[in-house]
C-alpha cells in the first residue's frame, strides 16, 4: 500500500495508527461546538486515501436488481434537491481503549472521541434510488432487491486489497426520512479528502462504518453485502466469544448504534481547583433516538443530578422537538460541587428509555465495539 500521498492533518489531533491513518481530538477541542470542525473531524480509514481528481469522469453507477443501470456524473448528483442534514458520526470503536484495558481485544485504540458533528449537504439517496426506477419507500424491487450495497474506490488488506464495501437495508435507503445522503459538502464546504471526497454516504444514526467514503458504485442486492467489513468485523459478540470458537455468522452486522455519553472536560485521571467545577461533554442515541436525560454523580453513583443539555448555545434541547436536530449529539454542562478524589460518572438516558451499562465488563467483547458503558473519571484536588 501507498501511503505517499496523504493530505495533511491538524496538528492537535491524536494518532492512534499512522498508516491506515486513524486520529482523534482532544477531549475539550471535541466539545468545544455543537458543529465539530472538519479538521478536528476524527479520521477512521482502512487504507490510503484515494485520490480522484478527474471528477468530469467521475461517475456513480446504480445497477444489480434494477430495470435499468444507471450512471450519474457530479453534475447529475448536484442538479438533484441538496439537503442539509446535521448527523453525528459515531464509530463502533469510540472508546474502546477503555474495554480493551478490562481484557485484550482486536482493533484500533480509541479514547471517546471517535466521532464528530457534522452538517453533511448532498442529495438523498431516495431521490438518486428514484432515478434507477427504484419508487420512495420501496423495500424490495420486482427483481428481488433489498439491500443496498455501497462500494468505494479505496485498497483495503482486509478485503485483501479490494475496495471497501458496506450494504443498508432498502427499506432504510429508499425513506427520505431516513435521512441518507450521498453527501458532497461538509460544514457547507466541499468534502476534503480524508472524509471522502467527491462524494460519500452519510447513513445517519448508524455506526460509522457504513457510511462508505470514496462512493464508487452502489449495487441493489438480494442479501446482505459480504464484504469484510459487513460479515467478519463490525458484530456485536457476547463477552464468552473469543478468537477460537467465533462463528461470524451468528450475528447480524451492527447497524443502529446504542445510547452512549462521555465527559470531554476531564480526562481519565484529572486534577482540578477545589470547589465547583463544570463538567461537559457529548451524549449521542443511534436511530435518531434523542436524549431524554444525562445524569451525573460526583460520588461513584450514589447520588445523581441532571445535567442541562443543548444544541444550540442558551438553548434548552427538548428531544423531539421541531427545535432539535434528531440525528445530531446532545452537548451537557452542569456545575458542581466536587470532593477531593472522587469519582464522576456520566451516563445517558435516551427516548425510547434505554441506559447505558454500569459496567464495560457485561459488554466486552473480542473486537471492542460499542463500549458505551457508564463514563467515570476520577478527580483529585490539585495540593
Ligand atoms: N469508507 C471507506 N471507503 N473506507 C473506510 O475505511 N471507514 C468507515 C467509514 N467509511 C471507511 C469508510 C468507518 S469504520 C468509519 S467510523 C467512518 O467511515 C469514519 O468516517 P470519517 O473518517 O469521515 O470520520
Ligand atoms: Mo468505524
Amino acid at each position: 500500500s501507498d501511503y505517499t500521498h496523504e493530505p495533511p492533518r491538524h496538528p492537535c489531533l491524536r494518532i492512534n495508527a499512522k498508516e491506515p491513518f486513524n486520529a482523534e481530538p482532544p477531549r475539550d477541542a471535541l466539545i468545544s461546538s455543537f458543529i465539530t470542525p472538519v479538521d478536528l473531524f476524527f479520521k477512521r480509514n482502512h487504507g490510503p486515501i484515494p485520490i480522484v481528481d478527474d471528477i468530469e469522469r467521475y461517475r456513480v453507477s446504480i445497477r444489480g436488481l434494477v430495470k435499468n443501470s444507471i450512471h450519474l456524473s457530479m453534475a447529475d448528483i448536484k442538479n438533484l434537491p441538496k439537503y442539509s442534514v446535521t448527523a453525528t458520526l459515531q464509530c463502533a470503536g469510540n472508546r474502546r481503549t477503555a474495554m480493551s484495558n478490562i481484557r485484550t481485544v482486536r482493533g484500533v485504540g480509541w479514547d471517546v472521541s471517535a466521532l464528530g458533528n457534522a452538517t453533511w449537504g448532498g442529495a438523498k439517496l431516495s431521490d438518486v434510488l428514484e432515478l434507477a426506477g427504484i419508487p420512495k419507500l420501496m423495500g424490495v424491487t420486482s427483481y428481488g432487491g433489498k439491500h443496498v450495497e455501497f462500494v468505494s474506490v479505496d485498497r483495503c488488506k482486509e478485503e485483501e486489497g479490494g475496495p471497501y464495501k458496506a450494504s443498508i437495508p432498502l427499506s432504510q435507503a429508499a425513506n427520505p426520512a431516513a435521512d441518507v445522503l450521498l453527501a458532497y459538502e461538509m460544514n457547507g464546504e466541499v468534502l476534503i479528502r480524508d472524509h471522502g471526497y467527491p462524494l460519500r454516504v452519510i447513513v445517519p444514526g448508524v455506526i460509522g462504518a457504513r457510511s462508505v467514503k470514496w462512493l464508487d458504485n452502489i449495487n441493489i442486492i438480494a442479501e446482505e453485502c459480504q464484504g469484510f467489513f459487513m460479515q467478519k468485523d463490525y458484530k456485536m459478540f457476547p463477552p464468552s466469544v473469543n478468537w477460537d470458537n467465533i462463528i461470524w455468522d451468528t450475528r447480524k452486522p451492527q447497524m443502529d448504534f446504542p445510547v452512549q455519553c462521555a465527559i470531554c472536560s476531564l480526562e481519565d485521571v484529572d486534577v482540578v481547583k477545589q470547589g465547583k467545577i463544570t463538567i461537559s461533554g457529548y451524549a449521542v442515541s443511534g436511530g435518531g433516538r434523542g436524549i431524554e436525560r444525562v445524569d451525573i454523580s460526583v460520588d461513584g453513583g450514589k447520588i445523581w443530578l441532571e445535567a442541562n443539555r443543548y444544541q444550540k448555545p442558551g438553548v434548552p434541547y427538548i428531544p423531539d422537538d421541531i427545535t432539535s436536530e434528531k440525528w445530531a449529539w446532545v452537548l451537557f454542562k452542569v456545575d458542581v460541587e466536587v470532593a477531593n478524589n472522587s469519582e464522576i460518572i456520566a451516563k445517558a438516558v435516551d427516548m425510547a428509555a434505554n441506559v447505558q451499562p454500569e459496567n464495560v465488563e457485561s459488554i466486552w467483547n473480542l473486537r471492542g465495539i460499542l463500549n458505551t458503558s457508564w463514563h467515570r473519571v476520577r478527580v483529585q484536588n490539585a495540593s
